[in-house]
């Protein structure tokens, strides 16, 4: 008999987590992170790598379930807003989408600011670059910024060759949703089309809505663009990293302690997703050179021709960070 009454109480003591909706300590939250990239993907792998961790840390509390390939939001901007009013928890997503809600981040991703990808990793990891990773969260935007992942530099490609900024001449060239890099395609006498997801770029060049585009060489082949636009010219015109966001809205719901776990994971899936990125970078190159896209280099003398046409660019989106911007372009010489 008594034997039964404690194994009743045990019973009812296992259930009551599940009545009350879960006790701290027994509950799992689970949490979703949107990605336009596939399975496979450098971002994408990283996405995995910082569930791992932070579930592992957490030990089994907070869960979180990826969604690749853009299924949840093809548009980044589709994901930033989610954030924003708590309905969804992670996005990685580019800098340059971020920018049209904390716009002190086109500061560093500026047409031709760096030198090359360390030039940039430099800045990300110094003081300017943390300092407006924290700027994220103190904007107001509802966004949480948790770390910086590599995406290479992103070059156009096209359906006619281009070797020159006169070649640009009213093409239409599919852009991320922001405003600056419009302005950078207009300057070289083209057209920027924004509001396609870059799942559909493929698709938007194969029915001639656009002429072409611009990204890196894993999305370019990644997407399949390179079959539909097999002109790359390696302007290298901007590195734009990818920033892991967080909603601060769900962050603030969840147990402070929780917080800085997840913060202290997805500052370490950087190392990782750059090893991926490195790899992927050279494998996409290969692969679609070796399927016959045409590479065309610029010489100093033509890329300069880019470069000068970013004047109004840097006098517009630099105005009031010229410190700043003086600073990244001294970094690291
Ligand atoms: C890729 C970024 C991805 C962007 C995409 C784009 O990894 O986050 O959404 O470019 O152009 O390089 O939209």
């Amino acid at each position: 008999m008594k034997k039964i009454a404690v194994l009743l109480v045990v019973a009812v003591a296992m259930m009551m987590p599940l009545i009350a909706g879960g006790s701290q300590e027994s509950a799992q939250t689970v949490l979703t992170l949107s990605e336009v990239h596939a399975e496979g993907y450098p971002t994408t792998l990283a996405d995995y790598e910082f569930a791992r961790l932070v579930e592992e840390r957490t030990e089994g509390r907070i869960k979180i379930d990826v969604y690749s390939g853009g299924t949840l939001y093809g548009e980044e901007t589709g994901s930033i807003e989610a954030l924003q009013i708590g309905d969804l928890a992670f996005a990685r997503v580019s800098a340059s989408p971020v920018a049209s809600y904390v716009p002190a981040l086109n500061v560093i991703q500026l047409p031709y600011l760096y030198r090359d990808g360390d030039h940039m990793w430099q800045v990300l990891n110094g003081e300017i670059g943390q300092q407006m990773l924290a700027d994220i969260e103190a904007s107001g935007s509802g966004l949480v910024g948790l770390c910086y992942y590599d995406a290479g530099a992103r070059n156009f490609y096209t359906k006619t060759p281009v070797k020159s900024v006169a070649d640009m001449a009213g093409l239409k060239i599919r852009l991320q949703n922001n405003q600056m890099m419009v302005e950078m395609v207009q300057l070289l006498g083209g057209n920027g089309v924004t509001g396609i997801g870059p799942n559909d770029v493929y698709s938007a060049i194969q029915q001639g809505t656009i002429d072409g585009a611009e990204n890196n060489w894993p999305t370019y082949e990644s997407m399949g663009d390179y079959q539909v636009a097999p002109y790359f010219v390696l302007d290298g015109h901007t590195r734009v990293p990818e920033i892991l966001l967080a909603s601060k809205a769900v962050l603030d719901s969840l147990d402070p302690a929780d917080v800085e776990i997840i913060k202290e994971c997805a500052k370490e899936t950087q190392a990782y997703e750059i090893e991926q990125w490195a790899l992927r970078e050279q494998s996409s190159e290969e692969k679609v050179t070796s399927e016959g896209v045409v590479v065309t280099e610029l010489t100093s003398e033509q890329l300069a021709e880019f470069q000068e046409r970013m004047q109004p660019i840097y006098e517009k989106y630099g105005a009031g960070y010229e410190d700043i911007i003086e600073q990244i372009q001294n970094t690291g010489l």
